[in-house]
């Protein structure tokens, strides 16, 4: 079994995907194999499609809230926040899931760069607040201030990252320079910009490792070290050893 080698001048910076959920029972998008009630999820997860449909979309959304608040963080949420505590500063974690599963295992160095399932916001007035509300039916959320349609604060397909968040994981990789290690964990590496940071860790000489338990050929030959396995059961031991 590998175990990642740190010294004191080591930077962590770890990308998770869906997989990271798998074990807590979170559906992975793969496993839907991009496919929501017939739906292209990238039709779905669109501004386009909220406005075709905003009731087809908030179903969407909804079901995952339902599904989301029922489940619990897995072995591997827990050892990436033990790690963060081990590290402090010295790491970085940056979340393409939306399933708020890292913030309740106490991970706090966190992007949630594709948004937050549990947020919504006006179209309008942009400013995010919490809601584990569940739309499954018309009439749909309207914001109290402006009346324009509430949404789920979720960066959809097509929309830009907050440049903010993007900043920070550029800024944490430049500065980390050879000394980072970048992991990527439970993603299929299929969507831009996050699966572009393997090329910006090999950019700065860092080293790259790809966790996954059955990873997509093309995305694992962009990595320097392969480890094949749930991320439930691998990241304990590959952190902190048997
Ligand atoms: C943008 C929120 C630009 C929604 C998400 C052509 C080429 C390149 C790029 C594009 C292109 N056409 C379009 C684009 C851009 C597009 C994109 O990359 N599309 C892809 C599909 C080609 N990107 C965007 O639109 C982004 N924005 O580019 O803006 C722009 C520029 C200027 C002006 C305006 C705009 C926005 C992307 C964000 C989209 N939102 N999420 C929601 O969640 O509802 S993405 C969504 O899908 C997820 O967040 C996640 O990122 C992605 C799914 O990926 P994964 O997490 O990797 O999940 P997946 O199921 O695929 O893989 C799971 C992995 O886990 C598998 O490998 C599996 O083996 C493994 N696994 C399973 N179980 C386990 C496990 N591993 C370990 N342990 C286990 N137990
Ligand atoms: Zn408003």
């Amino acid at each position: 079994m590998k175990r990642l080698q740190l010294d004191d001048q080591t930077r962590v910076l770890v990308l998770t995907g869906a997989g990271v959920s798998a074990e807590s029972g979170v559906p992975t998008f793969r496993g839907m194999n991009g496919l929501w009630e017939g739906h292209q999820v990238e039709e779905v997860a669109s501004p386009e499609g909220f406005a075709a449909d905003p009731e087809l979309v908030w179903r969407f959304y909804s079901l995952r809230r339902d599904g989301a608040s029922k489940v619990q963080p897995n072995p591997g949420h827990h050892a990436l926040a033990r790690l963060e505590a081990a590290l402090g500063e010295r790491f970085l974690l940056v979340t393409q899931n939306v399933d708020g599963l890292h913030a309740r295992a106490g991970s706090r160095r966190m992007l949630a760069i594709h948004g937050e399932l549990f947020q919504s916001r006006c179209e309008q007035c942009a400013q995010p607040f919490a809601d584990a509300h569940t739309y499954f039916a018309r009439p749909l959320p309207t914001c109290a201030t402006c009346g324009r349609a509430i949404r789920p604060h979720i960066v959809w397909f097509g929309e830009m990252l907050d440049p903010a968040h993007l900043e920070q994981v550029y800024r944490f990789i430049d500065e980390a320079g050879p000394k980072l290690v970048f992991l990527a964990i439970g993603t299929s590496g299929q969507v831009y910009p996050a699966s572009g940071l393997v090329d910006a860790a090999h950019a700065v000489g860092g080293k790259t490792w790809l966790i996954d338990a059955a990873p997509s050929e093309g995305y694992a030959a962009r990595f320097d070290e392969l480890v094949i396995g749930k991320s439930g059961e691998v990241l304990p031991p590959l952190f902190f050893g048997p």
